[in-house]
């Protein structure tokens, strides 16, 4: 089943809100990029990576499809998913400029359009394909309401709704201020909104230094926080296997974790325990299914991170054993032919062939940028 073309686009998809921020980013657009690779019977996968739609770093990703990986893809069989990304992850030449950052993102674009390609000439949606789903009832939690930009009055309203009017058993508000005491007071708010019962995580964005976010755990943990995520810089082990065992919040991360090995070493150091890949970011569904595994084998649960706005991820949190929560951002799902659905504060079960991948023409039509 031969490759016969290796297409790249850019599609940036506009915030219904105009713009959001974390301690760290401000995003007015979530990037769509990735490639579309056609089969010789006709068929077409789609691959994504997340981007923060800044035009000219997105090129550097679609310049490495279109001019490193096409080549080695063109005229190999479509079906040898793991052959063919170590060809690519492992050429010489290209490993030398990447093993992480935009090689490793353009890589895992080609990865997850040769799954979707598989699954759709199984005709399987993708969590049928690994094997049928071990998590009937995946809850999904809702990131959309807790922006660091959104005011306290709104935080509020919003956690509130989301909860008693929209379903969901879970929120994450994104804390980081240079003073915590004013996430402290936002997260009191929101606790006393939504009650005692519901799952209250939040997330840092890597903002803070380790006695900041000890300070922060002290003050935070009577309010039953369910994580404190990316509290530290992202590649910091060890301080945050010092907050790990200095507090008892659990600590979440792996949004910026490019590789196995990276995940490897935080859990080895005992400092991370909710895991959080994203095949967005490490290189696709291939080498998410192995940091997947490896956090099974700690018994640690895994929680991907929504670098895909869980097009994808929906699948495998739905196929994956130590999966059974689910980031919700509905940012980007009307733009796809197979939008996420959540259902009861529930991620159903998506029912197409594929990886749910495939933006619509409406996307390619309205959203695409210039290579
Ligand atoms: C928006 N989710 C996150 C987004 C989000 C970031 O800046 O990139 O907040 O990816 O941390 O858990
Ligand atoms: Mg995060």
């Amino acid at each position: 089943m031969k490759i016969t073309a290796v297409d790249p686009f850019i599609l940036h998809v506009p915030l219904a809100a105009g713009s959001i921020s974390d301690s760290t980013h401000a995003v007015t657009h979530w990037g769509v990029v990735g490639t579309r690779i056609r089969a010789e019977d006709g068929t077409e996968g789609f691959g994504f990576t997340g981007t923060h739609a800044h035009l000219a770093s997105d090129r550097l990703i679609t310049a490495c499809i279109r001019d490193c990986y096409a080549a080695l893809l063109l005229g190999e069989d479509a079906r040898d998913i793991q052959r063919l990304w170590h060809k690519l992850a492992h050429c010489p030449p290209i490993q030398w400029v990447g093993r992480a950052g935009i090689t490793h993102l353009a890589l895992a674009a080609v990865d997850v359009a040769l799954w979707d390609l598989k699954c759709k000439q199984a005709g399987l949606p993708l969590w049928k394909y690994l094997g049928g789903t071990t998590t009937p009832d995946l809850m999904a939690y809702n990131t959309d309401i807790g922006w660091l930009s959104i005011p306290e009055d709104r935080l509020i309203a919003g956690a509130k709704r989301a909860v008693q009017e929209d379903g969901f058993r879970g929120v994450k508000i994104k804390v980081g201020h240079d003073d915590p005491a004013i996430d402290l007071r936002r997260l009191e708010k929101v606790r006393r909104a939504i009650g005692p019962g519901m799952m209250l995580a939040t997330d840092a964005n890597g903002k803070w230094d380790l006695p900041t976010a000890q300070r922060f755990c002290r003050n935070a943990e009577a309010l039953d926080i369910y994580w404190l995520e990316e509290p530290m810089w992202y590649d910091d082990i060890a301080s945050h296997a010092a907050l790990a065992s200095a507090t008892a919040i659990p600590v979440a991360l792996g949004e910026q974790l490019y590789t196995l090995d990276a995940f490897r070493a935080f859990v080895d150091a005992r400092a991370v325990q909710y895991v959080q890949p994203d095949i967005t970011r490490v290189a696709g569904i291939t080498e998410y299914l192995q940091v997947a595994d490896l956090a099974h084998a700690h018994r640690l649960p895994v929680v991907a991170h929504a670098g895909d706005m869980c097009q994808v991820h929906v699948h495998l949190a739905h196929a994956h054993p130590a999966s059974t929560q689910l980031e919700y951002i509905p940012w980007i799902k009307d733009w796809f032919v197979d939008p996420i659905v959540v259902r009861d504060g529930n991620y159903q079960l998506p029912q197409r062939p594929g990886a749910g991948s495939t933006p619509s023409e409406a996307a390619f039509a309205q959203l695409s940028r210039p290579l």
